[in-house]
Order: C-alpha cells, then structure tokens, then sequence
C-alpha cells in the first residue's frame, strides 16, 4: 500500500511508541515540545521552558546554532549521503584530524556511528578484536559497574549497570563482571569530587584473582556516571583504575557520552583528570544533538595493534551504514567551531563554581539527602516517598509545570544546562528546582 493520502489528526498520539516513556500515562497529559533557541524550549501553547539538561545531555552549544543549520545545509546541497565501506568523503577524514587534534594523550584515531549505545558496543568489539589480533584472544570478558549506563544494545546493558534497564531482556552478554559504584553516604553533599572511595578500585583485582587477567578484555566506566543521577568519581578512582589495568594488560574504557565536550569544564573528562582510556566512547555533544552521531575514540597503540595483518585485510568487520554520514560530519565540524569560537569549554569551567555554589544552597530543603556536582552537571538526591520514582517523577513534572526541564532517574534529579547558559538564567533553574522541591514535600 502507499502511504494514504490524509495526514490522520495533529492530536493522535496512539501510533508513536515513546522510547523510555510510561507511553499510557503520556498520552493522557502529554508534555509536548514544539519549539527552540538558546537555553530554551517552548510549548505547542507558547510556554517557555528553561532547559535545565541540555535536552538529554546533548545540546551543548544551546538549540539553533545557525552556524550548524549552514553546515548541514550546505553539505545538503553538496552530496547527501555517502557509503564509508571502501570509500570515502573528505569531510569525515577532516572531522577524524580535528578529533584527534582535540583529543589528550595519543588518542588519536576516530570511528564514527550514530548513537552513544552504537559507540560502546563499537568499543567492546574493537576491544575484543584489538586482542584477538594481537594472540590474546582468551581475553573476551567485560567489566563494567554497578549504575553504569552504557545506552541500550545488547552491549551496554551487559556493561551497564542499571537494573530496570537489564531486567526485562533476559540473554546478554556472558562474561561481565560489575564493580561497586561509588556513591558512598559518607561522601554525601560533596562539592566536586568526593574525598573517600578510591578504594572501590581495587574491586578489579578481586576480579582479576577469580578469571585470570588472560581472560579480561576491558573495563569499562563513565568517568563520571551521569545517568544514574550523577556521581562524580571520588579523587583517585580513576588513575587507581588506570594503573590496575596498566598491570594486567586490561583496556580502559571511558564512557564519555556525556562528558565529552566540554560538560566538565574541558575537552574531555580524560583530559580532566590526567587518565588516558584506551578507548573512548562519545556522541551527544559531538553533534551538538542535530544530527545523530556517535564515536569511539582509540588510542595510538590499540589502532596499530589492528593494523598488523595483509594490506588488503579489512581489519575491523564493523561499521554502519550511515558511519561518518556526511551531515553528521558537516555538523560536529560545525560546532568544533562554535566550541572554539566561543571557548565553551573553558565558559563551563569558569561557570562551574557559580553553578556548584547554586546548587549546594538546595541543601537543607525538604527531603534533599545529597546533592552531587562537577562541571556543569549536578545530581539531587530526594527521600523516596512510597515506590522508588514517586517523588523524583513528581518533582520532574513538578519543574516542567514551573517552567523548568529537569531529568529523573529514580527519586534524584539531574541538571546539566547549555554552556552557553548565562549566570542569571542559573540563578533561575536554582529558583524553579528549590520551588519544585519544596512543592513535592
Ligand atoms: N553512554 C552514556 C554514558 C550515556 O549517558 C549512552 C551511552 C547511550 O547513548 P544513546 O545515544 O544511544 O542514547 C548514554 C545516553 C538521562 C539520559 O536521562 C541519558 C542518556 C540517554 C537518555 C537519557 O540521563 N545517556
């Protein structure tokens, strides 16, 4: 059949089956977007929205950049689409130079897909492939850890770390092992990186005594957890995690979906804490959320561990048909720019203490047990009330009637606003997120 002439009614909401929505409840109090610039989105009805999470962690740059709308447009207008399976565009090795350029450390090569769950899933592969090609194909188990989210393939919810999302879907991967996460209550409220939990580290080498490390592909982490509710990572975790793989001959894997670009104040997290990942996983702020686009970013050594067969070998059979699409590409080149034109990342490290003094003065409100920050990002941690969700889904719809986009994961809220977000406009997601807390008590 073709598809029918009539458009059905603009308010028939029963086909679309919302990703990670309770699509019953929506439909009956729908919360719709239709409209946005800079840090704020607007209602079908004209209500302004300030856009506390950046869409979902994405819109780093804010929402309407012209520079990247030209971009697209005119790579539109050039070639639409083209095949990176034995072929090429000038634009996706220009895109791979300038991540390489920005990248810390000898992270210096780039694969592209389209999502931040393409990317890990990519990663796992091009661990277990990096090894294989290099006589140590036993190694083939994953580490990962508890609250960990790796996005939605069958790849990152065997890493991941979040039990809703594990659940439901029965067979993963064999051989994953999680690491504790590292929310302690003795690091509670927090400002920055919490002092105590280095030690939760170590975890790995219990793990290393019960397989072997012959048998351990990767270990894989956001550097700071965001999902979960934000959980920066306690001062010395990572270098401790580092050095443990560093012994046993075990990839490190950072998870910079949502850290990546600037969300900490640099480049990347890596770049923050001085700790090189083998491989490194990002999307979201690659784009700045316009095009859908994804990376895994690899080290020097790994890529040349990959390069040792026959020249004419393809050396990793991996990859999607719209890798390095080419408007993705014209895209995140696009805001390469505007994040150097606009030193975005050094704005999000300059803002960050205005942001963490923000806040840190929710404390002492109603139900609030933790608040967590690092960046431009911040977890808020709500007493439950009856089933785990309750209160954090009240306080969700809560700040979005208050005009306020927040995120929920449980009974925490998230923030993570725009770099281009202004002190003033700080000063009212403050406002609406103490309104909305005090409202849900
Ligand atoms: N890794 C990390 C660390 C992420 O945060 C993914 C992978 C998956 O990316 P894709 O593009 O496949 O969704 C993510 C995604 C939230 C929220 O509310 C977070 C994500 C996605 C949607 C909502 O915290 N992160």
């Amino acid at each position: 059949m073709t598809p029918p002439a009539t458009k059905p009614a603009a308010n028939n909401l029963e086909a679309f089956f919302m990703p990670f929505t309770a699509n019953r409840q929506f439909k009956k109090n729908p919360r719709m977007l239709a409209k946005a610039k800079g840090v704020h989105y607007w209602t079908p009805e004209g209500r302004k929205i300030i856009d506390g999470t950046a869409g979902l962690w994405c819109v780093n740059a804010g929402h309407g950049r012209e520079e990247i709308k030209a971009a697209i447009a005119k790579q539109l207008d050039e070639m639409d689409y083209a095949p990176s399976f034995q072929m090429g565009h000038p634009k996706a090795f220009e895109l791979a130079a300038r991540h390489a350029a920005l990248l810390p450390g000898d992270l210096n090569h780039a694969f592209y897909c389209n999502s931040g769950s393409e990317a890990v899933d990519s990663a796992l592969k091009i661990a277990l492939a990096y090894h294989r090609a290099n006589g140590q194909g036993t190694r083939t188990r994953f580490v990962g850890r508890e609250r960990g989210y790796h996005g939605v393939g069958f790849g990152g919810i065997s890493v991941g770390g979040m039990v809703n999302n594990r659940k439901w879907f029965g067979a993963m991967l064999p051989g994953v092992d999680h690491l504790p996460h590292t929310h302690l209550a003795k690091n509670a409220f927090s400002k920055g990186q919490p002092e105590h939990g280095a030690e939760l580290a170590d975890a790995l080498e219990g793990i290393v005594g019960l397989h072997d490390a012959s048998n351990i592909a990767a270990v894989i982490v956001e550097p700071c957890a965001g999902s979960t509710g934000y959980l920066p990572p306690p001062k010395g975790y990572l270098e401790r995690l580092r050095q443990i793989c560093d012994k046993h001959g075990i990839l490190l894997i950072f998870d910079e979906v949502i850290t990546g670009f600037g969300r900490l104040g640099t480049s990347f997290a890596a770049e923050k804490f001085g700790v090189i990942p083998d491989l490194m996983t990002v999307a979201k702020g690659i784009s700045n959320a316009t095009v859908p686009m994804g990376g895994v970013f690899v080290r020097k050594t790994v890529f040349d561990g990959l390069m040792n067969g026959p020249e004419n070998a393809i050396e990793l059979f991996h990859g999607y048909t719209y890798s390095a699409h080419p408007l993705a590409c014209a895209a995140a080149s696009a805001v390469l720019d505007i994040y150097r034109d606009e030193q975005l990342f050094e704005r999000s490290a300059e803002l960050s203490p205005y942001w963490e003094a923000g806040v840190h003065s929710l404390k002492g409100l109603p139900n609030v047990t933790d608040i967590r920050n690092l960046g431009l990002a911040a977890g808020i941690d709500l007493a439950p009330k009856g089933p785990v969700g309750t209160r954090g889904y009240e306080a969700f719809t809560k700040a979005f009637e208050l005009g306020l986009m927040v995120r929920q994961s449980g009974d925490a809220i998230a923030m993570s606003p725009p770099l281009v977000i202004e002190k003033a406009q700080i000063d009212e997601i403050i406002d609406i997120t103490a309104k909305t807390i005090k409202a849900v008590a």
